[in-house]
């Protein structure tokens, strides 16, 4: 599964930049350095996580005002953890939220070794363990730089093709809590932020594959179905979690079973001003039904009312 994961990311990260909704984010993969605050400057300094024989370290090399830089190790312990080579590869710097603290390091797992003993993920601060919390198993990648509750503090979110999907973490004290924003998923969709139902906290557009609602439809258990299954865009609330269907697609029962329909295969969402109210609408872009000789190109505009009520434009 993680070979696919490879795949999807260099698609992802092609397009990343393209999004003004998610100028002000932060989002790290396995491996990647981890910029960061850590000299109560607004010069960026970078954390890089790996491990030697006696545990797992952080090489953080600091850039400051007056045209310093300095190189540092720090070495911590995963509780619980015996080899370092399976220390945490992946994370991102937080800002805590009070200015005279350098930011904290969420770390985690690009491949938790130690699936379901749970906490997935670590916090640090001044590179010390100060807390835990149970994370996804196998994220993709790891994000701040949003907040998604509106309490002024930045949160992170998780996302992964791992089938846990896409998941928020809100910052509470020294340690983050699973947020109410969750869409399960077995694709890497790329996610976009900006706000759409004008309560406070920074909401979420995502495409999804074989996801919630094929769990809500076909699965009442709940239990993931993983594998081709419809495809479509939902708003997520950052705040309350409540998910919007965007991109329809219909679910009917034939009576040979449930079968799926849908207008826009591949559905690729942005967020725009369509008809320049000053708030943030919605286009979908992606090709329509296969007509026997082509799939045409299709773009659908859903309009925002301003509380996240939405409307496709005929
Ligand atoms: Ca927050
Ligand atoms: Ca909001
Ligand atoms: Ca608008």
């Amino acid at each position: 599964m993680r070979v696919l994961v490879v795949t999807a990311t260099a698609l992802v990260v092609a397009t990343a930049g393209m999004s003004v909704a998610n100028a002000d984010t932060v989002e790290n993969h396995r491996n990647g350095p981890i910029v960061g605050n850590f000299t109560l400057d607004k010069l960026p300094d970078t954390a890089t996580l790996g491990h030697d024989p006696l545990g797992c370290t952080i090489k953080v090399d600091r850039v400051y005002n007056y045209g310093l830089k300095s190189t540092k190790y720090y070495r911590y312990d995963i509780p619980g953890l015996t080899n370092p080579k399976l220390c945490p590869d992946m994370g991102v710097a937080v800002p805590t939220g009070k200015p005279w603290m350098i930011d904290d390091l969420v770390v985690t797992w690009f491949i938790n070794y130690q699936s379901g003993s749970k906490p997935a993920a670590y916090v640090l601060r001044n590179f010390t363990i100060v807390s835990s919390f149970a994370a996804e198993d196998y994220p993709s990648y790891i994000g701040t730089g949003v907040d998604f509750n509106g309490d002024g503090l930045a949160d992170i979110w998780e996302r992964t093709d791992e089938g846990e999907g896409f998941r928020t973490y809100l910052r509470s004290g020294d340690t983050f809590v699973p947020g109410p924003a969750a869409l399960h998923d077995s694709f890497l969709h790329e996610v976009f932020f900006g706000q759409l139902d004008g309560q406070p906290g920074t909401d979420i557009v995502s495409a999804f594959q074989s996801s919630y609602y094929n769990n809500l439809l076909s699965n009442p258990d709940g239990a993931p179905i993983f594998g081709p299954g419809p495809t479509g865009v939902m708003a997520i609330s950052g705040a309350t979690g409540k998910l919007t269907l965007l991109e329809p697609y219909s679910y009917t029962d034939n009576g040979a079973g449930l079968g799926h329909q849908f207008d826009i295969y591949h559905p690729v969402p942005t967020l725009v001003d369509i008809n320049g109210d000053g708030i943030l609408d919605v286009r979908v872009t992606g090709s329509g039904p296969y007509d026997g000789t082509s799939a045409p190109s299709v773009t659908h505009d859903f309009l925002n009312d301003g509380t996240g009520n939405f409307t496709l434009v005929p």
